[in-house]
This record gives structure tokens, C-alpha cells and sequence, in this order.
């Protein structure tokens, strides 16, 4: 789940202290924890305002999505499709404390792709929301700050294409 519990674990497991090698990577975890409090207190704080944001860039691009047989048509599917939006913004504040993928492919991803197919909902527009959202958040973020959520969006990007 993050560095300090998975290396704890390995150690533990051979009934050993932490290697000099485990207790540099959580060194650096550590040193930059400053950063990634800094990062998701960011995206949580401007949650709404990234989804929407997001959301509007997203159906400017591709109004076939809320028309007339599009999988977001209608008040309800729309509300959906940004409530998705709002799960994948909360998943990468998840990773970005983390400073680790797992909790987002593990809630976020995992047969994600099959559960889009099977629901009709076009992948391809799922991941054009979320470097949607990608954009609206690097906006309000600078320089390593931006990187840093710009990694964990890249992944869900990525692993949703
Ligand atoms: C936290 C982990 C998690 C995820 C990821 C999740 C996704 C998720 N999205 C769903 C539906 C949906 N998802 C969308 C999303 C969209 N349609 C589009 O055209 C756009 C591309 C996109 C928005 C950007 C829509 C419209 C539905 C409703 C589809 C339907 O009911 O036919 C459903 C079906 C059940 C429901 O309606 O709630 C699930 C399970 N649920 C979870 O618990």
C-alpha cells in the first residue's frame, strides 16, 4: 500500500531489521511528504471545481455524450459520469499520499475497463476525462507539485486507454 507498510512487511516477514536500501526509499517517502500533503489538500479542497471544470471541457469536445444515445445523456447519466469523474480525483489523492499506484488500481482500475465495456461507456472518453481533470488540477498547482499529481493522473489515464 505504501512504502513504509510494504517494507515493513518484507523485513517482517524475514524476521529482519530494514535494510539500508529500504531505509533510504523511506527517506525520500518521508522527505517529500511535505509535498504530497501540500498536493492532495489541493485537489481535495478544489474537488468540485476540478470536476466541473473538467466536465465542461469534456462534453464541449464531445457533445455525442450527453445527446440523444450517448452513454451520459440525460440529468441522471450526466450526474454519473461526473460523480465517475469525482471517484478517479479521489482514487489520485489516494495514490498521491500513497506516493504509490496500488490504492488506485486496486479500487479504480481493476476490471474497471471490462465494467465501462459491458456498461457502454466509451474507455476512450473516460480517460479524455481525466486528462480533463489532469489539466484543471496542474492549473492550480506549480512546478513539483503539479508533476507529482500529474503522475497519478497519467497512470489512471494509461491504465483506462
Ligand atoms: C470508486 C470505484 C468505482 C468506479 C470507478 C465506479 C464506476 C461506475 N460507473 C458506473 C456508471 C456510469 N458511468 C458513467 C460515466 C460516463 N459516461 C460517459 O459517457 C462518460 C465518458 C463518463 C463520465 C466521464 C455513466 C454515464 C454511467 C451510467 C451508465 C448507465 O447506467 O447506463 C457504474 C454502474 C453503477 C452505477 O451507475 O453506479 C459504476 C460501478 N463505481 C465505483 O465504485
Amino acid at each position: 500500500m505504501s512504502i513504509v507498510s510494504n517494507s515493513i512487511i518484507n523485513a517482517d516477514a524475514e524476521a529482519r531489521y530494514l535494510s539500508p536500501g529500504e531505509l533510504d526509499q523511506i527517506k525520500s517517502f518521508v522527505s517529500g511528504g511535505q509535498r504530497r500533503l501540500r498536493v492532495a489538500q489541493v485537489l481535495s479542497e478544489s474537488r468540485e471545481r476540478i470536476v466541473k471544470q473538467a466536465g465542461g471541457q469534456l462534453f464541449q469536445k464531445r457533445p455525442d455524450l450527453i445527446s440523444p444515445g450517448g452513454n451520459a445523456y440525460g440529468e441522471e447519466m450526466t450526474a454519473t459520469c461526473l460523480r465517475d469523474m469525482d471517484y478517479y480525483l479521489r482514487l489520485v489523492t489516494y495514490g498521491v499520499i500513497a506516493g504509490d499506484v496500488t490504492p488506485i488500481e486496486e479500487v479504480g482500475i481493476i476490471g474497471a475497463r471490462e465494467m465501462y465495456r459491458s456498461l457502454g461507456t466509451p474507455l476512450e472518453a473516460m480517460a479524455e476525462a481525466v486528462r480533463e481533470m489532469k489539466a484543471a488540477s496542474t492549473s492550480l498547482l506549480t512546478g513539483a507539485d503539479a508533476e507529482e499529481a500529474g503522475f497519478y493522473f497519467d497512470y489512471v489515464v494509461g491504465a483506462l486507454s
